[in-house]
Order: C-alpha cells, then sequence, then structure tokens
C-alpha cells in the first residue's frame, strides 16, 4: 500500500466552515466530556507503553425527528461487524476503543446477546443453589470469558456508547483528535452505519409529532367539516373517510455533511484511517469504494454487500490490486482454498445458514498487516524530512 501523504494544511475552507456550521448547531451528546476524559487516559495510557490503538466505531446512528425524541430513522447494522472486528483485533495485541451504538452488540457479550437464545438458557442450577453454564456450553463460555477478563484487567477494552448521528460525530471528532499523538501507530476503523441525511435542529419539532388535529381542535372547537373538507384534512390510509385518523407526514432531510475529509486532513492527519461501503447492489460497490478512496484520500475502503456481508468483502487501496478476501462456500476456513474471483459472489449461490468461520478473523490480520507497511512506509518519510 503507498499511503498517501498526510497534508499539513487545515482541510479546505469549505469543509472547515461545514465543519463548524454542524458542530455549532447540533448540540454535543451530555456524556462527550466524561467520555472525552476515559478516551484521554486510555490513549495515554497505551501511548506510553508503546502499544498500537484502533478505534473501531460499531452500529447504526439514529437521525432523530423531534428533540424530545420519540420517533427516529434508523439505519441498519447489529454491529457485529465492530464487536466481533474488536475481539481480533484485542487477539491482534491492539488496544480497542469501542465506540458503539447504544445496545448493539459487544465484544465477547456478542456471543450471548441478542441470539436467538436468552442468556438464560446458557445456565443452569448448580449445587448448593449456585448457577452454572450447562455443560454442553460450559467449554466455549470459559474461553470467551477468560479473554473478556484478560482484555477488562489489561485495560485492554473501552467501551463508549452513541444513539444518534451527531453523537457519533461529536464523539468521532474528539477521539480521533485525541488519537493525533499516536501518530502512524494510530488506526481508525470505521465500521459503524452512519446516516447519510438528518433533519436539522432548525427543522426539527421540540415535542412529539401528532398524527391527528386533536390538540388543534382541542383550541378551537370545530365546526363539523363537509365531506370535502375532511378529505382534506384527514389522511383515512383505512379508506374509511368517516373516521379521521391520520395525518400524512412529510420528512425531508438534509444530507449530512461528509466529515471524512476533514478526519483525514484535521481530526487525524498521521493516523491510518479505514472506512467500510455498504452497498446492495453487487454492480456498485467497487466503483463506489474507490471513489470514496478517491475522493477523501484515506488509506483503505472494505467494500461489503448486505446480503454476503459474511462472506466476503473487498478491500480497495491506493497502488494495490483489489483484494477479495472470502469464507469459502462450506462455511470453514480449512474446507476449501479461498476462492479467487476478483467480482462479488452471486448471494444465490451461498448456503442459507451464515458460515461457521468469521470473516474478521480474516479481515484483521489483513487490516494489521497493511497497518504495518503504512507505520514503516511513515517512519521512512520522517527519517527522508
Ligand atoms: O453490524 P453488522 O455486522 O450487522 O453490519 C456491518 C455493516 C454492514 C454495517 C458494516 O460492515 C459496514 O459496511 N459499515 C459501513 C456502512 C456504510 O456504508 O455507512
Amino acid at each position: 500500500m503507498i499511503p498517501h501523504t498526510p497534508s499539513e494544511s487545515p482541510p479546505s475552507n469549505l469543509a472547515a466552515l461545514a465543519e463548524d456550521h454542524y458542530f455549532n448547531a447540533n448540540p454535543p451528546p451530555k456524556d462527550l466530556q466524561k467520555h472525552m476524559e476515559l478516551a484521554k487516559d486510555f490513549i495515554e495510557f497505551h501511548s506510553k507503553a508503546g502499544r498500537r490503538l484502533v478505534l473501531v466505531t460499531s452500529g447504526g446512528t439514529t437521525v432523530p425527528l423531534e428533540k424530545q425524541t420519540v420517533r427516529f430513522i434508523d439505519n441498519f447494522s447489529a454491529g457485529t461487524r465492530g464487536a466481533t472486528s474488536a475481539e481480533y483485533f484485542l487477539e491482534a495485541g491492539y488496544a480497542v476503543l469501542f465506540l458503539h451504538r447504544q445496545f448493539s452488540l459487544l465484544p465477547y457479550s456478542r456471543h450471548y446477546s441478542h441470539a436467538t437464545d436468552c442468556f438464560l438458557d446458557f445456565l443452569r442450577e448448580g449445587p448448593n443453589g449456585s448457577v452454572v453454564a450447562r455443560d454442553e456450553d460450559a467449554g466455549k463460555m470459559l474461553n470467551v470469558l477468560r479473554k473478556y477478563r484478560e482484555a477488562r484487567d489489561k485495560n485492554m477494552l473501552l467501551v463508549l456508547p452513541f444513539v444518534s448521528i451527531s453523537d457519533y460525530l461529536h464523539e468521532l471528532r474528539g477521539i480521533a483528535q485525541l488519537m493525533k499523538p499516536l501518530g502512524p501507530e494510530g488506526l481508525l476503523y470505521l465500521a459503524a452505519a452512519v446516516s447519510d441525511f438528518f433533519v436539522p435542529p432548525e427543522r426539527m419539532s421540540e415535542h412529539k409529532i401528532q398524527s391527528t388535529d386533536a390538540v388543534e381542535a382541542f383550541n378551537k372547537k370545530p365546526s363539523k367539516p363537509s365531506a370535502s373538507e375532511e378529505e382534506e384534512t384527514f389522511d383515512n390510509f383505512d379508506s374509511s373517510p368517516s373516521v379521521p385518523r391520520s395525518k400524512r407526514l412529510v420528512v425531508d432531510l438534509d444530507p449530512v455533511p461528509k466529515f471524512l475529509k476533514n478526519l483525514v486532513e484535521g481530526w487525524s492527519p498521521e493516523g491510518m484511517i479505514v472506512s467500510f461501503k455498504l452497498e446492495t447492489d453487487p454492480k456498485i460497490l467497487v466503483h463506489k469504494a474507490k471513489y470514496s478512496l478517491d475522493r477523501y484520500q484515506h488509506h483503505l475502503v472494505i467494500g461489503n454487500l448486505l446480503s454476503t456481508r459474511k462472506w466476503e468483502v473487498v478491500f480497495v487501496s491506493p497502488g494495490n490490486p483489489d483484494k477479495w478476501i472470502r469464507i469459502p462456500q462450506g462455511g470453514k476456513l480449512d474446507d476449501a482454498k479461498e476462492a479467487e474471483k476478483d467480482e462479488p459472489l452471486d448471494p444465490k449461490s451461498l448456503p442459507e445458514q451464515e458460515p461457521e468461520a468469521e470473516i474478521e478473523s480474516l479481515i484483521i490480520p489483513a487490516v494489521a498487516e497493511l497497518h504495518t507497511k503504512y507505520i514503516k512506509t511513515m517512519e521512512g518519510k520522517k527519517l527522508e524530512a
């Protein structure tokens, strides 16, 4: 990989203006200060130990429709990619700062939460009123528990939550800026599914959006509307015009400014930045990944398709041929040589069940290898300068 030369200049004026405007207009999450203190201590601790550190973002961001939020639009993501990747990064010796959507999957506990089985199904009554793991689950659980305890006891994992798109962007900017002193040893692995659209605060209702005219009716007693007025006033999806029921809700969303440029040029100019690109149309995936790399000048885009994301991803990085990483279709890693096809698999050709092996077990070593090359190149450049 040929790393892009980090620019010494601040982001272009336009990007800087958009940043100021967005961050002034959209209030930070209430725990931002507390999170930044935790992140600062964590980053300093690992920086002193000379350890590599990765920021993993995970889960989807919400787009609130009201300031006192009852309703919101959500982005697809369970947090599987992020939580699983975090475990493999820890295994590879990285300290992990895990910025995730609140209540999405977490490293280690993901094996027992959000599953079709309730976590209680993994337990049974033991002797003298104790609770123990079921015999058939005990081996795996002990393994997971040991890894979790080790990460926790050695302070290798810091977990911070976000909910909305603006929470996420405030947290990302703050953490990326704190990671600056790590230089090229810092890795940003952006797997969160981030909304491209939002409701700007000046257009956001303070209170719950009403679906009927009951509040207006409360303020002025209406005379009985004529049939035509009724049609205009009420949108009866159930085609019973005699029952005034619902108003149509038209949601007008603005595009979220693209802050990847600000991240690359200003917030974390020396760190290695890996973004994900999710698409549903196989024909455009690689093109969109290349477009993103070209536009933001970062270091690696990992492309994946919604339907095949657990089976294959494509690495698109500057100066390298596109590289597909796949779980062999038997589902296990050792049952076939990785297929050498350099275009997306046909989703219909894949087995219905999820693969037994986790594709992150292949993604993370490949990312870590690129990170090693990146660090070496950056060190070389510093010596030359
Ligand atoms: O969380 P999950 O495992 O269900 O999904 C992961 C993913 C598809 C959200 C992630 O791999 C990804 O592509 N994130 C970036 C999405 C985007 O293009 O914004």
